[in-house]
């Protein structure tokens, strides 16, 4: 479904006015559905990035609401002001996406405290919920990711790191910016950094959906336990640009063509069909169920109203009744009553 929302958002031309960037969520996202479908309920968190779009649907989140928020709509998660790198909502534990990469991973980390404090501190015996970060190998190189996990590590906490590993970071190789963990590495594998705070580092094939599932399984069952965190790293790959605005010319033929075989999307497929999971019929109605519910979601965000003016300032200030826009179409704050943001105009 990432893919096929993908394309609706490049080619649908009357979206383009609402969203001024947007990262592209490709098949790199599909180890995504690996931790988040096969293993979390909906009061586990995850912490997104800004390409948070599978995150958002794949926590629950109606393919609706997420397309409506591409398009700026008040239907949208966020009512249309968190755009296509802000997905939020608290119903289903989805964090928030972060254009600022690795903001997210200490709320993850927040988050995966208050479970734990709910269980040891207040007692609330049966409260096991976990918390997924999900970030980019570029984002490890960034002060929170080493933050974080040595909090993480030092509590205890119910708290899976998952490494979006996709070898680039916009332009920048991960083996050109990135130092390896021990001397005698020639890559510098992400995972191994989670022995440094004495928690288990795995790496996986991220174009492989059971695999991811398998350690994923494996990782969310000990933070339930509370035994503590597991830093994941899940290898995949970008099939396009980094965002609309990346030509994509610096990665080689030869590595996009290497990845693009291991595409998970028909290498599931294929496993399917093989050990008789579905036949190709069942596939077909799967992907057309897929596509005629993207359309709809297109329709529905297409057809949605603008947010209204009176939003604009809206979660912007602590006091939304000061800094908004009244009814009569002005800032509240020209009100002359109005002083330190508490004028009451409405
Ligand atoms: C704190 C911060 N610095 C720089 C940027 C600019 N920036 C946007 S995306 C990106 C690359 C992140 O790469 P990675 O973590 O590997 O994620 P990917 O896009 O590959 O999924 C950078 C540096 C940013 N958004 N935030
Ligand atoms: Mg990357």
């Amino acid at each position: 479904m990432s893919s096929r929302l993908l394309d609706v958002r490049l080619t649908f031309p009357t979206s383009v006015v609402v969203v001024y960037s947007m990262s592209l969520i490709t098949d790199d996202g599909i180890f995504i559905t690996g931790v988040i479908k096969a293993c979390l309920r909906q009061d586990d968190y995850v912490s997104s990035t800004y390409r948070d779009h599978v995150h958002a649907i794949s926590k629950g989140v109606s393919p609706r609401k997420v397309m409506a928020e591409l398009f700026g709509k008040k239907t949208g998660v966020c009512r249309g002001q968190g755009g296509s790198m802000h997905m939020f909502d608290k119903e289903f534990g989805l964090l928030g996406g972060y254009a600022f990469i690795g903001e997210g991973i200490p709320v993850g980390v927040g988050a995966a405290f208050t479970s734990a404090y709910r269980r040891r501190v207040l007692g609330e015996e049966d409260c096991d919920s976990v918390a997924v970060n999900f970030f980019g190998d570029g984002t490890c190189n960034v002060g929170q990711f080493y933050e974080s996990l040595n909090m993480a590590s030092l509590y205890k906490l119910p708290c899976i790191f998952v490494v979006e590993n996709n070898k680039w970071a916009i332009g920048m190789s991960h083996a050109r910016a990135t130092a390896a963990s021990a001397v005698a590495d020639t890559e510098p594998w992400i995972y191994k950094k989670g022995n440094a705070f004495g928690m288990p580092g795995v790496h996986v094939d991220g174009m492989d959906v059971l695999k991811v599932r398998e350690v994923a399984m494996e990782a969310v069952a000990r933070a339930r336990r509370g035994d503590g965190p597991t830093l994941i790293e899940c290898e995949t790959y970008r099939f396009r640009g980094h965002s609309l605005a990346d030509p994509d010319e610096l990665r080689s033929p030869e590595e996009k063509e290497h990845y693009q075989k291991r595409d998970p999307i028909p290498r599931m497929r294929d496993y399917m069909l093989k050990n008789g999971l579905a036949t190709e019929d069942e596939i077909k109605q799967i992907e057309k169920e897929v596509i005629a519910e993207v359309d709809d979601s297109v329709e529905f965000a297409d057809e949605s109203p603008k947010p209204d003016m009176s939003q604009l300032l809206e979660n912007v200030f602590a006091d939304p009744k000061g800094f908004g826009i009244a009814p009569d179409g002005r800032y509240r704050y020209e009100h002359p009553g109005f002083t330190s943001g508490t004028a009451d105009i409405s």
